[in-house]
């Protein structure tokens, strides 16, 4: 048997292109989480558990990543079969509740190593497979409507995003409603225009910006209202043409099945992180199409490792029809791969290698960990 023989957690703090204005926090740097685990063969596999904004976005920080890692996960790990990652993701799930960011590095890695031991793509242990290429948005985040255009002009001019995202509601909702519309008026007929509220409207609050928005032409908003609020998502989806995405509502599959039972979305931003990992996201991505809800593919923000995985997944799934928004590595200085990520013609080409297909570059990441 193929053991694991070890699991390393380097946390490393990654300066942004330009302060990230979200909702819940401004971000100056992505802390990113990764995880490299050693085979008894000497196969190295790597996976990534980043959040967002430490506590600000989920209940998993960076650093109750790698203590519980190190603390809870490595004893179940080195007694698995390291050929079995759905038997060693098995033997986790019983043995250590939630921890769903570093359960998900955790499986990236064991599918990233496994497929170096047999010679494939990580993708293939997912089904065939469909796209080599997937859409990218852009985030438009920098807390300014004049520096939003400026820079939507420069990343559409460049051809590599023409789906806009923008982050609001951090100020009153006309303002925001305000801003929006002004960027969508600069980008009529050149890019689509979605907004995320990482939950920070009320009911009414949604109500009235939506309105706005709608009028304004933005095609799709993100977790208006609360995630827990399945009733409140659902009266806004009945209510507006404007797709109504979930976000934070979706905590993997168990949740994925009751806002589909509930009517409460038009569509699921998959997140493999939020979901648990790799399976868990593609039972997400299954419930969806179940139910005729669309899927999106989502980012926590992560470096290439975590965004080469999603794409992986993303790549095996038919129908995204929202594309996706895997950017996390564009909006750091610095790319900590060997090779970076191959984003061009309006899109990010899905790694073709053996396992996830990209090498960590052990100089740069040593920049940038924390010691
Ligand atoms: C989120 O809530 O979707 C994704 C893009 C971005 O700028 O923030 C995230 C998280
Ligand atoms: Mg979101």
């Amino acid at each position: 048997m193929i053991r694991i023989e070890n699991v390393d957690v380097v946390v490393a703090d990654v300066p942004t292109i330009r302060p990230h204005v979200l909702a819940m926090t401004t971000m100056m740097a992505q802390t990113v989480v990764l995880v490299f685990l050693t085979r008894s063969d000497g196969f190295v596999g790597m996976g990534e558990a980043t959040t967002i904004g430490g506590l600000a976005y989920g209940e998993e920080s960076p650093e109750s990543i790698k203590v519980n890692i190190e603390t809870y996960f490595a004893p179940v790990l080195v007694a698995g079969d390291a050929d079995d990652p759905a038997g060693v993701m098995k033997s986790l799930d019983r043995q250590i509740v939630g921890n769903r960011f570093a359960k998900c590095a955790i499986e990236t890695a064991l599918y990233d190593a496994l497929g170096q031991a047999q010679g494939k793509p990580l993708s293939e242990y997912f089904g065939p497979r469909l796209h080599d290429q997937l859409p990218v948005a852009w985030t438009l985040a920098s807390g300014d409507t004049g520096q939003d255009i400026e820079e939507g002009e420069a990343v559409l001019a460049a051809r590599r995003h023409r789906n806009f995202k923008l982050k609001i509601g951090t100020r009153d909702v006309a303002r925001d409603c305000e801003h929006v519309a002004a960027i969508a008026r600069a980008f009529e007929g050149r890019a689509s225009i979605r907004v995320d509220v990482n939950q920070h409207w009320s009911r009414g609050d949604a109500v009235r910006g939506l309105a706005l928005l709608q009028d304004a032409g933005v095609e799709m908003a993100e977790q208006p209202i609360a995630g827990q609020d399945i009733g409140g998502m659902r009266a806004l989806a009945e209510q507006f043409d404007i797709a109504i995405m979930a976000d934070e509502a979706l905590t993997g599959p168990d949740s994925a099945q009751r806002i589909a039972d509930e009517n409460g979305a038009d569509a699921f931003s998959l997140k493999i992180t939020q979901s648990g990992g790799l399976t868990k996201a593609g039972e997400v991505a299954r419930i969806a199409a179940a139910n005729g809800i669309d899927t999106y593919g989502g980012t926590m923000l992560e470096g290439g490792i975590g965004t080469a995985a999603s794409a992986h997944l993303f790549s095996t799934l038919p129908g995204m029809k929202w594309g996706t928004e895997l950017f996390g590595p564009l909006l750091m200085t610095e790319e900590i791969l060997e090779q970076p990520l191959d984003y061009g013609e309006f899109g990010l080409a899905v790694p073709t290698g053996p396992g996830l297909g990209i090498r960590v570059n052990r100089d740069k990441l040593n920049r940038f960990r924390r010691r």
